[in-house]
């Protein structure tokens, strides 16, 4: 935000849903949690660290000596791997299914604990005869197929550092990200499936190894069999050198503070940071905050999470919380449209899948396509709904828990980032009464706020800032190889707080709304608009889907609303409509939030973690050169939203 003036307060909200009574009575985690960890946070946080099995039980809870260096639980040792697989299988549940796999294809797996405990311990052997150490870095670049999974534990397992690279990514985003690592192995695939065709990952790994002579050692996958290009000597097939492991493994415990993960954000400028994960206090807070928030009954839920495994809730919700817990879940390799825009709904129904996390993108998408196609499946199994990776507009909310949750299934709205590596803010679907459109409260043992310009908590009823007043145990350790950027990018805009670079406002109940990144609030006769609610506005009209809003330069306002709008699917585009749409935002928010242009358009430019990237849509209503479009899950989109730009009035 570029002024003094807080953001303005602008969205009513006043729908409230109680928990389910059934689900509060048996919840994980009650309303006492909140207490106990005010009491006594760090407390709280060392009775967490005892969900985990510790090969040394740590003593210490936090060192914050030397901030914004944190140390948790650093004399505990412990294998991260062998929390998600092994001692399940000791506890006598190695044939519950850890991973029901399902191809875009239809082809599927039902991997159980125990087989994934062979698979992990094969592929730690296959590490190590590859010479791969503790503190070796490992590049991961692979479909969403169980191997994935398998990969990135068989690195924790042997104590080298995964970096997964999105499938999308060009050669030239992969090379970037090995070299910054400095990785010695490359774990990838000939190629995955995506929208019912074959897609190729190897010549992207073959492009970017040819520059980075570090690397010693490819190996492949085979996914789907197509023909690749071979380098004798340094490309290895995965089932080949797998096949010859055993299946035996004896995992070594690790520091607390072992490096576990790289994971680069997406990053809308500059060079890419790599957010630097260790063990855990990582594991500890993804391991808790999967079982309260989703309520988690491993014995008897089958939980979902529709990310790619190439981002952080990937990472965090398909790896390292859900395994560390027993749970068993669903992985699904494909694009929800294929064959037919009902995929997702039946494979809810194939699995009973009782807890689905997704994300905004994704459930406007299916507001889109219309309400009669979730309709024709069976969604009785699902008991939690949640979203992550963009403020979710009301609508959207109401939408998911009305036609994906029958209208009785709690939605959680979970705030995090890569730098938090777990769920930092969001309801609890035992405890609270939520709300649409807003991730609420700190989640037990976090500590968060909103402050203005000065760094001053501000009042309920306002918008400003929103930081994290105290360490977690989850919290990015540094950039890699670039502590001053760490110091700078996170912790110099208030002293003494994470800076997460998200506006936030506080409502009458003091519960967190979250209005997107500051770099897109606007800024309209000089009152600070965010971005999220005029498009939430957009969306509350029945005929709109889905909506980008961004400030473009005006000589009068300084900047000027100007809208990108998806209609719904039968939805005809009018110049009466667009009247009534601008109208409508006025009703809803007031005049001053009214755009001065709206445009429908049939798709948004997104990252492929599915964020609306406006900074490209600012760019067309500045009527300049796009800039990077590299994370673009599809540049053709932003050449469609040109051709449809009329000139500037
Ligand atoms: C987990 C993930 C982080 C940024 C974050 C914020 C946005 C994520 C959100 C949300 C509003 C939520 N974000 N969850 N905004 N409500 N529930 O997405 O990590 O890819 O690093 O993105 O995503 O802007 O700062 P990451």
């Amino acid at each position: 935000m570029s002024s003094n003036e807080s953001l303005a307060n602008l969205l009513k909200e006043e729908r409230r849903f109680a928990p389910p009574a059934e689900l509060a009575a048996a919840a994980n985690v009650t309303a006492a949690a909140y207490e106990q960890a005010k009491a006594d946070r760090l407390g709280f946080w060392a009775e967490q660290a005892r969900r985990l099995t510790w090969a040394t039980e740590p003593t210490q809870t936090l060192d914050w000596s030397n901030p914004p260096f944190a140390k948790w639980f650093a004399d505990g040792k412990l294998n991260v791997a062998y929390n998600c697989v092994d001692r399940h299988v000791e506890a006598g549940h190695g044939d519950r299914v850890a991973i029901h796999f399902e191809g875009e294809p239809g082809d599927t797996r039902a991997i159980t604990y125990a087989e994934l405990k062979d698979e992990v311990s094969r592929a730690a052997n296959a590490l190590t005869e590859l010479g791969v150490r503790k503190g070796d870095r490992v590049a991961v670049y692979l479909p969403m197929i169980p191997e994935a999974v398998v990969a990135m534990l068989a690195c924790a397992r042997v104590g080298a550092a995964h970096s997964v690279v999105f499938g999308g990514f060009s050669a030239d985003a992969v090379a970037s990200r090995i070299d910054d690592a400095d990785a010695k192995l490359v774990i990838t695939a000939d190629g995955g499936y995506r929208r019912g065709k074959p897609t190729a990952l190897k010549p992207a790994i073959d492009e970017a190894v040819s520059r980075t002579p570090q690397v010693e050692h490819v190996l492949v996958i085979r996914r789907t069999g197509q023909d690749i290009g071979w380098t004798e000597g340094r490309d290895i097939w995965w089932h080949e050198i797998t096949a010859r492991q055993s299946a035996e493994h004896t995992p070594e415990a690790f520091e607390a503070e072992q490096p576990l993960f790289i994971l680069y954000t997406s990053g809308t400028t500059g060079k890419p940071k790599g957010i630097l994960h260790t063990s855990g206090g990582y594991l500890t807070q993804a391991s808790y905050t999967h079982h309260a928030v989703f309520d988690l009954k491993a014995e008897t839920d089958v939980y979902w999470c529709t990310a790619d495994i190439g981002w952080v809730t990937g990472h965090s919700y398909i790896v390292y919380g859900p395994l560390s817990n027993g749970a068993t879940q669903v992985i699904y390799e494909g694009t929800p449209d294929t064959p037919h825009q009902g995929r997702w709904w039946e494979i809810v129904e194939k699995y009973g899948v009782t807890i689905l996390y997704t994300a905004p993108t994704a459930i406007r998408t299916f507001m889109k396509w219309g309400d009669d196609t979730p309709a024709k499946f069976d969604l009785t199994s699902l008991r939690v709904l949640g979203s992550v990776g963009e403020p979710i507009n009301p609508e959207a909310w109401i939408w998911y828990r009305e036609h994906i949750g029958g209208g009785h299934t709690p939605v959680v709205d979970t705030w995090w980032q890569t730098e938090t590596g777990a769920m930092m803010i969001s309801p609890l679907p035992g405890v609270t009464a939520a709300k649409p459109g807003s991730a609420q409260t700190p989640l037990p043992g976090i500590s968060a706020t909103v402050v203005d310009d000065e760094a001053n908590e501000v009042p309920d009823g306002s918008g400003g800032y929103l930081v994290l007043t105290e360490p977690w145990p989850s919290m990015l350790r540094t950039i890699w190889g670039d502590d001053q950027r760490y110091i700078d990018t996170y912790w110099s805009r208030f002293e003494g707080r994470y800076f997460a670079g998200d506006g936030a406002k506080k409502d009458d109940d003091g519960d967190i709304w979250l209005l997107g990144r500051v770099d897109d609030v606007m800024l309209i006769s000089g009152h600070n608009i965010s971005t999220t609610e005029v498009e939430s506005a957009l969306v509350s009209h029945p005929k709109v889907a889905e909506s980008a809003v961004v400030g473009a330069t005006d000589p009068t306002t300084g900047q000027a609303i100007v809208a990108f709008v998806i209609l719904r699917g039968t939805a005809e585009d009018s110049a009466e409509l667009l009247v009534e749409l601008r109208d409508h935002v006025g009703k809803t928010l007031g005049p001053i939030a009214k755009p001065k242009r709206i445009l429908t358009v049939s798709e948004l430019p997104k990252t492929r973690s599915g964020k609306i990237m406006r900074r490209l849509l600012r760019d067309v209503a500045e009527n300049r050169v796009l800039g990077d479009v590299t994370t673009l899950t599809d540049s053709t989109v932003m050449d469609l939203i040109q051709q449809k730009l009329p000139a500037a009035p």
